[in-house]
């Protein structure tokens, strides 16, 4: 037999224990006339016959929410505490939350909403939101705000119990039964909506993730140029003794790009300190500098032209490292290291 937990939430006075004992078929629940009435979860159970099949029926009617209180917040937490032990990935269990909230209520409080979204998403649970004590056919503005805020959410409207007006008119109970059946028939579709809203909030999430690192990046470029110009300007190669490469300036030159290199990783935030020998390797052998190769071979390149084009290349290796990076990973210093030299090599094979 398939099992339903069905969990009852909503504020003080909805008309929770009220539809409990609609759907029980008797007075199990203790209605409150005014002041509050539940006070901790309660558990209902009953076998369901609906369309050939049976049902094990079990309801949890919970202590109302009552307005920014720290009652509320403990009985948030005992509603999730019973969601969390409630939700099963068995497929033969279905477990949902009815929210209620009166028609006549003036407002849907922000923490409501809140609640709601929190809840359904994280732990992946179908919501009804079941609109009580409709005695009016009236559709309220309240009604409205929530079908616009949780659009991903089914709305239902119900009477648990009949409603005598004053004047003797009597309006039937109604909605309980196909709150009912809908729940269980519609199940698996509710279920997909949340699924569907959750990885809507995931991906919108990534994406907001990927601008600010981009960003980022792109004031990691701006100030990495700065100080790539700063090293290639003349301030840069002062005594090298003129502007074209004599051989005997080459291991100066190597210098100030592996100080520059040093720079640019401090810039970019990130912990590689890649041996010396690495890079003055890397610079000969044209892994960063693969335009224009070594420099003995071109005689008659700048110094400045040399340190602003390997800058320029190391730069780009480091932003692709960023890239693939996470903000925790930049710290791992062995990690960095490693990324770093595979893409000069992976640059070099280019
Ligand atoms: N006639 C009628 N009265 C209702 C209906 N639903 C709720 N009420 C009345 O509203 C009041 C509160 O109902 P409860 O069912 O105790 O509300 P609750 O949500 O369980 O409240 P707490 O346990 O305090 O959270 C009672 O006086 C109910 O008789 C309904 O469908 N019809
Ligand atoms: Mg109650």
């Amino acid at each position: 037999m398939e099992t339903v937990k069905i969990i009852i939430m909503g504020e003080t006075g909805a008309g929770k224990s009220t539809l409990v004992n609609a759907v029980m078929g008797e007075d199990v629940a203790y209605v409150s006339n005014g002041l509050r009435g539940t006070r901790k979860n309660d558990y209902y159970s009953r076998v369901l016959a609906m369309n050939n099949k049976f049902y094990s029926l079990e309801l949890t009617d919970t202590a109302g929410l009552e307005i920014s209180q720290e009652f509320t917040r403990s009985t948030l937490n005992s509603i999730k505490q019973e969601i969390i032990s409630q939700s099963s990935s068995s497929e033969r269990e279905k477990v949902i939350v009815w929210f209620c909230k009166n028609l006549h209520s003036h407002r849907f409080q922000d923490f409501e909403l809140e609640t709601v979204k929190d809840i359904a998403v994280r732990y992946e649970i179908p919501f009804v939101m079941v609109m009580t004590q409709c005695w009016s056919n009236k559709i309220s503005e309240l009604e409205e705000y929530i079908r616009r805020n949780l659009p991903e959410l089914s709305l239902m409207r119900i009477l648990a119990q009949d409603y005598e007006f004053a004047g003797g008119v009597t309006i039937s109970a109604f909605g309980v039964q196909e709150l009912l059946k809908s729940s269980i028939k519609n199940y698996d579709s509710f279920k997909v909506n949340i699924l569907e809203s959750k990885l809507d909030i995931l991906s919108s999430d990534i994406e907001r993730r990927r601008m600010i690192s981009e960003y980022k990046i792109s004031r990691i470029e701006k100030e990495a140029k700065k100080c790539i110009d700063t090293y290639s300007g003349t301030g840069g190669v002062v005594g090298l003794g003129g502007a074209f490469l004599p051989m005997l300036a080459i291991p100066a030159v190597h210098g100030i790009c592996i100080k520059l290199f040093y720079e640019l990783d401090s810039i970019a935030g990130i912990e590689s300190h890649l041996p010396k020998d690495d890079l003055i390797t890397f610079l000969l052998t044209g892994a960063i500098f693969s335009g224009l190769m070594l420099i003995p071979v071109v005689g008659g390149l700048s110094a400045a032209g040399f340190i602003g084009a390997s800058g320029e290349k190391y730069l780009e290796v480091l932003v692709s490292v960023l890239r693939q990076s996470t903000e925790d990973e930049l710290s791992d210093k062995e990690l960095m290291k490693q990324r770093i030299s595979q893409e000069l090599k992976r640059r070099k094979g280019k």
